[in-house]
């Protein structure tokens, strides 16, 4: 953890400032196909039901996690084609948040990170093999979330809650770290991302669960046209969703719908009725289902008659992947994008709502995280939060309900490397990196930042800037272009304030012990649980464990 510590290194005279701090084919068969077009039928977020078949005093939650979904990416946060009628008016109805982050800039230790309520270098999901690098759980990756973080599925379970995973887990493939050992007790979806097709000799296809099972791959049963950028797998989840809230508000047991669907990751995909409908292109098209899928949602929990007992969060789980130009999103104002550690890669889009509790129309400048999730939903469940551990995420209830807002550090990793870090409207960078030369290749490969090139800033090596910090003014400067000089006076005030808080989290940091340093071909999908009964299991491979190669 040397390359952490380093920060700790940093030092400027020190004006004695006290900052109050609160860390405080689709035929999986047939069947589902079948099910599927059978029972389709359509919600309107504009509907009124108060007709309450539930009522508990143990709120539902739900969590619809967008993958690479960017913070400009939405009609209310500025995308000039205005096609996210659906959130516009969840934002309108609920409150929006500008100032949300992911707690990574990558799927994987994002999610970990949201589910556990911990930064990835505390429950593990980072890797060692080399400094600041993002890793995540591609098939071969033997780790995932350990038995001893503490999911709040988990602990919402203790209390009642039946819980729900639709769509990408991303925690690991391997039986042990699958979301039903987590917490959940339905699951439909996948447990890493629906790259392929594969031969299933070297590369087996990505599974598809139906709870503990394995149901189907991907591109064998469940197909996803690349080429065309089709498929039909977001009406799957969405009708999966509107299942499950309408047996869950007819059973009156409380609920977690955790809708963590993936057509805005690449390859990128839409249904057959939505393909060729967006003035995007096919990324559009994907966030124009996606749009609907989200008033298809909050329109049954309407009709279902929870809506004013359900709390639901929009959300992404890392910034647009820039890299993908026009075949990826758009981080509004922000630099950069997915994998880096400037606004671009952890600025998410992120729209609360709850008809009785949230009044309509609100902006909250709380500076929030995905990790709050954790703290604000035990919270409102009824259920302390676990005690032996660092917890990460804050409480968001003020926020929510009486529109107040408390100061909280925001801290950017990329991999085990403190990358930056926020407090206020001001953020230091401690270390800067796009991506390296290699991949760069003089601009003809891949470029984290295309068309957004900051002199020193978004620089293609790891540069070491912990003895004198690139601090900017992220209110004034949303897109971290305009460098503080170092002898004004506003950077010799704010910078004792972000080393205070860099320092307090330094010192209480106990690294997990990290997941994601070890590959092994013979853990991938080759025999998920549940294959023998559809005969599909594959031979595994002679077991050959090696170091990861994480480039980025
Ligand atoms: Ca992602």
């Amino acid at each position: 953890m040397s390359q952490v510590r380093k920060a700790l290194d940093f030092s400027i005279p020190v004006l004695i400032i006290i900052v109050i701090l609160s860390m405080n084919r689709i035929t999986v068969g047939h069947t589902l196909a079948e099910k599927s077009r059978r029972t389709i039928h359509s919600f309107d977020i504009n509907d009124e039901n108060n007709n309450t078949i539930t009522k508990g005093s143990k709120p539902n939650f739900v969590i619809m996690l967008m993958d690479d979904m960017g913070w400009g990416d939405l009609g209310i946060f500025g995308e000039p084609n205005k096609e996210t009628p659906n959130l516009d008016k969840m934002a309108a109805d609920g409150m929006l948040f500008p100032d949300f982050y992911s707690a990574n800039p990558l799927c994987s230790p994002s999610r970990a990170a949201l589910l556990s309520g911990r930064l990835p270098i505390r429950n593990g999901f980072y890797t060692t093999n080399m400094p600041g690098r993002n890793a995540y759980t591609p098939q071969n990756v033997v780790g995932g979330i350990p038995d001893h973080e503490i999911l709040f599925p988990e602990l919402l379970q203790t209390k009642g809650y039946r819980n729900k995973i639709i769509g990408k887990w991303h925690l690991g493939q391997q039986p042990q770290f699958h979301p039903l050992k987590h917490g959940f007790d339905e699951w439909f979806g996948s447990p890493n991302c629906h790259f392929g097709p594969y031969d299933g000799k070297t590369i087996p296809n990505i599974p598809v669960y139906k709870d503990a099972d394995m149901v189907g791959r991907y591109f064998e049963d469940f197909v996803i046209d690349v080429k065309a950028g089709e498929s039909n797998l977001t009406q799957m989840y969405i009708q999966e969703a509107v299942t499950f809230i309408e047996k869950q508000a007819k059973s009156g047991q409380p609920f977690f719908l955790y809708w963590a669907v993936d057509a805005t990751h690449q390859p990128l995909y839409a249904s057959a009725a939505f393909r060729g409908t967006s003035k995007r292109g096919l990324y559009g098209d994907a966030v124009r289902e996606l749009d609907y899928g989200v008033g298809q949602i909050l329109g049954a929990l309407k009709a279902y008659g929870v809506a004013d007992n359900t709390l639901a969060f929009f959300t992404s789980d890392n910034g647009a992947a820039t890299y993908a130009k026009t075949n990826g999103g758009s981080n509004g104002p922000f630099l950069c994008g997915k994998l880096t550690t400037f606004e671009g890669g952890s600025r998410e889009p992120t729209i609360a709502w709850w008809p009785s509790q949230i009044r309509s129309g609100q902006v909250s400048f709380q500076t929030g995280s995905l990790m709050d999730f954790y703290s604000t939903f035990l919270d409102l469940a009824g259920i302390p939060p676990p005690t032996d551990r660092p917890i990460d995420g804050i409480n968001l209830r003020s926020a929510l309900l009486d529109g107040k807002t408390v100061d909280r550090p925001i801290f950017y990793y990329r991999g085990d490397l403190l990358m930056a870090a926020r407090v206020g409207k001001f953020k230091a960078h401690f270390w800067t990196w796009s991506n390296s030369w290699q991949e760069y290749q003089n601009g003809t490969g891949v470029d984290f930042c295309p068309g957004q090139d900051v002199l020193g800033v978004t620089t293609h090596e790891q540069v070491n800037r912990t003895l004198e910090p690139l601090l900017f003014a992220l209110g004034a400067d949303p897109g971290e272009k305009y460098v503080i000089r170092p002898s004004s006076e506003r950077y010799r005030k704010q910078m004792p304030l972000i080393m205070e808080a860099v320092n307090e989290h330094l010192a209480n940091l106990v690294p997990g012990a990290p997941q994601l340093n070890i590959c092994d071909d013979s853990v991938m999908n080759w025999a998920p649980q549940g294959c023998e009964k559809l005969g599909r299991c594959l031979p595994i491979p002679k077991s050959n464990p090696s170091k990861c190669d994480w480039p980025h």
